[in-house]
């Protein structure tokens, strides 16, 4: 796709004046409203619809974290074409982190006050099993107070091949396996990565090899049961066309829709749960702890607390992969799409402008378009790199509290699962 192939909406009684109707009275967007918006002329009058949205829910507040990325291996069985960041055993540059290294991670995330530690690799084909849970058991015995946010569902799948927990009659059975098994050594939630687009055709041509679509969607799904909480992304601006987009945000919202039915949440006529209407309440973190007890005790009611917190919509970095002719999505798209995904994925509370691959600068912006997380000071970055050759992409608390009171709003530190942190020194609390 180009900027340029974009589509046009069919229903010439759609318009933003419409959009805007049904966005102030609560009302589910169609996929139809969705091609409008991305081919609306008027791009600010399609971010300040998402701002509304985005003001509901959160006012002025604006979410950072202090956390730290990690990406143990870049050694991937895979090569995805829009991937840059894969080696292969042996290749220049291929890497895996020994637990040692790992811990002396945690080691410096808990030296610098950070809450949160993010860690993603490639499907490496000779780890063992142990070496994934023994990575979080270690992280967890050096920081106990740190929240693992940690391997995609394309990793889970890879754990549960490894494990030989695996059967592709019943899948779910060795995702909950591994699942488990990984809670109990510590992980506290999952990222978001690796949904890429929800689309055979994207599958087959870009990332073939990785799971597809149903597979990703259950591994989030399992997790929810379990009391997890996860996250999504689309990555776009590649090979996708506009349709396949708007397809994935709604493949997402009704997962959401059934997280959010576990969670004793009341659907609308139409089966629908938005968060964004008036009076819509978010899922606090006494919700979920009450259903997480609920459902571990088989209460009636709700059978576990997980839900998608966040969607993050990544802009595809060409630089290093087979894709690299293609030029990526422009700010202006990045901003329409930003906007476009707090619009659709009604249901979904937080929507996060990841500043290391939005830059900054446009991240601050996209406060004013639907965003109201800027992820946190990140500080090592292996997988994209959009300024300079080092992957050590750090900023600062001061930077981000500052782009953030700079652009109008209020920054408020969060843990992973968005509790307010408070900090008395190096000590820190929810
Ligand atoms: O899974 C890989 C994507 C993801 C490129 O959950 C690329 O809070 C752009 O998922 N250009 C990892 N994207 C990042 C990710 C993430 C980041 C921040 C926060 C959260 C969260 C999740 O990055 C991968 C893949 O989908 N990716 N290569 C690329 N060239």
């Amino acid at each position: 796709m180009t900027t340029l192939d974009l589509p046009t909406a069919t229903d010439p009684t759609i318009s933003l004046v419409s959009i805007r109707e049904k966005v102030l009275a609560g009302r589910r967007l169609t996929l139809e409203d969705g091609r409008f918006l991305q081919a609306a002329p008027d791009l600010w009058g399609v971010c300040a619809l998402a701002d509304t949205v985005r003001k509901r829910m959160h006012g002025k507040a604006a979410f950072y974290n202090i956390n730290r990325h990690l990406n143990y291996t870049n050694i991937c069985a895979l090569s995805c074409s829009f991937c840059g960041f894969f080696r292969k055993r042996g290749q220049e540059g291929a890497y895996e982190h020994s637990i040692e290294d790992i811990k002396r991670e945690a080691q410096l995330a808990l030296d610098s006050g950070a809450t949160e530690m993010h860690i993603v690799g490639g499907l490496h084909p000779y780890l063992p099993f142990e070496y994934y849970t023994d990575m979080l058991r270690a992280i967890a015995e050096v920081a106990p107070g740190l929240h693992i946010k940690a391997f995609t569902a394309v990793e889970i799948v890879h754990l549960a091949k490894i494990a030989k927990q695996y059967k592709s009659n019943d899948r779910t059975a060795g995702i909950r396996w591994v699942l488990n098994q990984l809670k109990d050594a510590g992980l506290g939630s999952l990222p978001g990565g690796g949904a890429e687009v929800f689309d055979d055709r994207v599958h087959d041509e870009a990332f073939k090899g990785k799971i597809r679509s149903d597979v990703w969607l259950d591994v989030h799904k399992v997790a929810h049961e379990l009391g997890i909480n996860t996250n999504a992304t689309i990555l776009y601006g590649h090979i996708e066309r506009p349709e396949e987009r708007l397809v994935h945000m709604d493949m997402l919202r009704t997962a959401q829709d059934e997280a959010l039915a576990r969670l004793a949440y009341a659907p609308d006529s139409t089966g629908a749960i938005t968060l964004t209407a008036e009076g819509a309440q978010l899922p606090t973190p006494e919700m979920i702890e009450k259903n997480r007890i609920k459902g571990e005790q088989g209460g009636s009611g709700g059978s576990g607390g997980g839900y998608f917190q966040t969607i993050t919509p990544l802009p595809f970095i060409p630089d290093s992969s087979a894709l690299e002719h293609l030029p990526g999505p422009s700010g202006i798209e990045n901003l329409r799409m930003l906007a476009i995904a707090r619009l659709m994925l009604d249901n979904f509370p937080h929507v996060k402008a990841f500043w290391i691959m939005q830059t900054l600068p446009l991240a601050q912006v996209m406060l004013e378009c639907g965003a109201d997380d800027l992820d946190g000071t990140v500080v090592w970055y292996d997988i994209t790199k959009v300024e300079g050759d080092s992957t050590h992409q750090e900023t600062t608390v001061h930077d981000l509290t500052r782009a953030i009171r700079e652009a109008g709003f209020n920054p408020i530190e969060r843990d992973t699962l968005y509790r307010k942190v408070t900090r008395h020194g190096a000590e820190w609390h929810v």
